[in-house]
């Protein structure tokens, strides 16, 4: 897509730094599935530090993460608990069922964030008849509830009681750093408790492709041998690796901008005529908004932003999606809130 177009559609569209494709020019690399990638290694190794664990992986996609943890974790025929607009259970194709055996049992959450409480009833008796609560999986931040951030008070109590039941607890913290940056917390603290994290370093960090595991020992090389039954072994993707050092180290110094920017549209949002949105919500770099009192459909709004030079994505009929990143900057993001309103304006004085 043409950088004339603002582009709020996700953090995932942003670009690669200079000093990322310098890094990509002169990595070094090797055969990563003989172990012998140092670029990769080295990012191997430094997520691990970040995330105070024994070991970490590299994958292309944070959808492999997540289905890698699934398979690892699970058993044919068990139930995975989530919040019901997670990721996992509504962008990755079923893959849960399809690669690992597992259903949903989800959980509806108003803002996406789950308590021990809310999972606790959603656990299967011992029963011997009733599919067996294998797995349970939470996002951090919750794309859908508009990136919200669950307390990590939440985190603590779901994945101590989990554990007393001997159920592991995996995070799919595709944008943890901006939880850990909305918290003022670092990543370790907030992730210490979950079994599995997986983050991706090519949302809000930066980096053209790829995402992490980080685990004990024992769960990445379980999750090695499932990324190569996966078709996931990439050889000599030090290179990629090489984006993905820098985006680790530099990526998370940088996101309070985008949560700033995210907060000036909401507030602007929350100024025009027959949008809806919750302006205390928005905490990081998400922002879910309701059009259908405009009399238009979001898909509507989202063809005339086009005209006006704003990309940006439709959840539903009701909801917009405007994302914040680096390549999006604080003036684009008035110019985006003056289209809009031009838009909704148009049609109030029709
Ligand atoms: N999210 C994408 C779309 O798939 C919706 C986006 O634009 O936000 N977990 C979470 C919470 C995610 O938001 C995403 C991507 C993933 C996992 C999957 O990551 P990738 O795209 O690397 O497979």
């Amino acid at each position: 897509m043409s950088t004339a177009f603002i582009d709020l559609r996700s953090d995932t569209v942003t670009l690669p730094t200079d000093a990322m494709r310098r890094a990509m020019a002169t990595a070094e690399v090797g055969d990563d599935v003989y172990g012998e990638d140092p670029t990769i290694n080295r990012l191997e190794q430094s997520a691990a530090e970040v995330f105070e664990r024994e070991a970490a992986i590299f994958l292309p996609s944070g959808t492999m993460g997540n289905q890698i943890a699934i398979k690892v974790h699970t058993k044919p025929g068990q139930e995975i608990v989530c919040e019901e607009r997670g990721h996992i259970f509504n962008y990755e194709m079923a893959m849960l069922a399809w690669f690992s055996g597992c259903m949903v049992r989800p959980i509806a959450s108003p803002k996406g964030i789950l308590t021990w409480s809310m999972i606790e009833p959603k656990i299967a008796g011992p029963t011997y008849y009733l599919a067996q609560t294998g797995l349970i999986s939470m996002e951090n931040t919750h794309n859908m509830a508009g990136g919200t951030v669950t307390p990590v008070e939440n985190v603590v109590e779901i994945c101590r009681e989990a554990h007393k039941r001997k159920l592991p607890v995996h995070l799919d913290g595709a944008r943890i750093f901006n939880a850990a940056v909305a918290l003022g917390r670092p990543v370790a603290e907030i992730t210490r408790e979950f079994d599995s994290v997986m983050f991706c370093l090519s949302k809000g960090l930066g980096a053209p492709v790829g995402s992490m595991l980080v685990g004990s020992k024992e769960f990445i090389a379980a999750a090695r041998a499932t990324r190569k039954a996966l078709g996931g072994g990439m050889r000599q993707a030090g290179i990629l690796a090489a984006a993905g050092l820098i985006a680790l180290e530099e990526g998370p110094k940088r996101l309070h901008e985008d949560h700033a920017n995210a907060k000036l549209l909401a507030e602007g949002l929350a100024q025009i005529p027959g949008i809806k949105i919750d302006v205390a919500t928005v905490e990081t770099n998400i922002v879910i908004f309701d059009v259908s009192s405009t009399g238009k459909t979001s898909n509507e709004i989202i063809a005339e932003l086009k005209q006006r030079g704003v990309i940006c994505g439709s959840v539903n009929p009701k909801l917009i999606r405007f994302v914040t990143h680096m390549n999006v900057s604080r003036e684009q993001c008035k110019q985006a809130l003056a289209a809009l309103e031009t838009v909704c304006g148009a049609k109030a004085h029709a």
